[in-house]
């Protein structure tokens, strides 16, 4: 097992769902968490609570993932104690709209093609020279089995999370000679503020998602997360795929 005491993990979309899940579940284990999201009174608020709980040391950023520029300054900015960082949780995304591709608002598409794929580019890119540098590291990206599997209005989601699954695959490659670890991990349905995000809003469409089912949490996601980051370090869990019991594939969920 790799002791995840002391590490020091990044944690993009820290503010809410996995992101927040998976900053609790590396704290628990004594990690030293670096939260990011746009929303800077959530980190804060959760930067309070974990230290209070886990007493251990908790640093935040406001980062808005899609501003290359900004990532770059965040992450050269960052205090000595936390810029070495050795596990790496690229989480920030979201879904918007279920429309059919000819019918979709061109601004959804930025947001996710943005959010989910550049700003994962743009963090890793700032990240991981110095995860080659000190010959240690662990790369984990939340894909999604819409990555896997495509379904009716997911179009440019699914693309952003076969990306996702791209990226993953191909930095492996590139690090192969290096002692840095890449894993994906690829949930089902989760109940988060995914849908009401991919809603715009529409909180009655959004519960609609997870009526009759009983869908992952984040804590789910962060235990297999947490997993793949504790295995020794000849170890890695490429990809790990994690489904709510009752669903079978993106389009096929059994409710009650
Ligand atoms: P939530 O909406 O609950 O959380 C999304 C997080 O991403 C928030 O913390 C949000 O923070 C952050 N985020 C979004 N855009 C940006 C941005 N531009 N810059 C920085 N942070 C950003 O959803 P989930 O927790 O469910 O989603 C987390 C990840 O899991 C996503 O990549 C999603 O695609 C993936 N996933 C989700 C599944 C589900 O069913 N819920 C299933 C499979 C994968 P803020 O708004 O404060 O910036
Ligand atoms: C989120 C899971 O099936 O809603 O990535 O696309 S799904």
């Amino acid at each position: 097992m790799t002791s995840l005491r002391d590490k020091v993990v990044f944690v993009t979309g820290a503010s809410s769902g996995i992101g927040r899940a998976c900053a609790k579940a590396f704290a628990r284990e004594g990690s030293r968490v670096l939260l990011a999201a746009r929303r800077n009174d959530r980190l804060a608020a959760l930067a309070s609570e974990i230290k209070s709980e886990y007493g251990v040391p908790v640093h935040h950023v406001e980062l808005d993932v899609r501003r290359q520029p900004d990532v770059a300054k965040a992450l050269s900015g960052l205090p000595a104690e936390w810029a070495a960082i050795d596990i790496l949780v690229n989480n920030a995304g979201l879904s918007r709209g279920l429309d059919k591709l000819h019918e979709g608002l061109l601004s959804d598409w930025e947001e996710m093609i943005d959010t989910n794929v550049k700003g994962l580019l743009y963090v890793s890119r700032a990240v991981l020279p110095g995860m080659v540098d000190r010959g240690r590291g662990h790369v984990i990206n939340i894909g999604s089995i819409a990555g896997h599997d495509v379904y009716p209005g997911g179009n440019v989601y699914c693309a952003t999370k076969f990306a996702v699954n791209a990226l993953s695959r191909g930095l492996r490659m590139d690090l192969v000679a290096t002692p840095v670890r890449v894993s994906t991990v690829d949930p089902g349905m989760v109940e988060t503020e995914f849908s009401l995000v991919r809603f715009h809003g529409e909180s009655d469409r959004a519960s609609a998602v997870y009526k009759g089912i009983t869908a992952l949490t984040g804590d789910d996601v962060a235990d297999a997360v947490v997993y793949c980051a504790s295995r020794p370090a000849h170890v890695t869990i490429a990809e790990m795929i994690v489904m709510p019991t009752s669903q079978a594939s993106p389009m096929l969920a059994h409710r009650k």
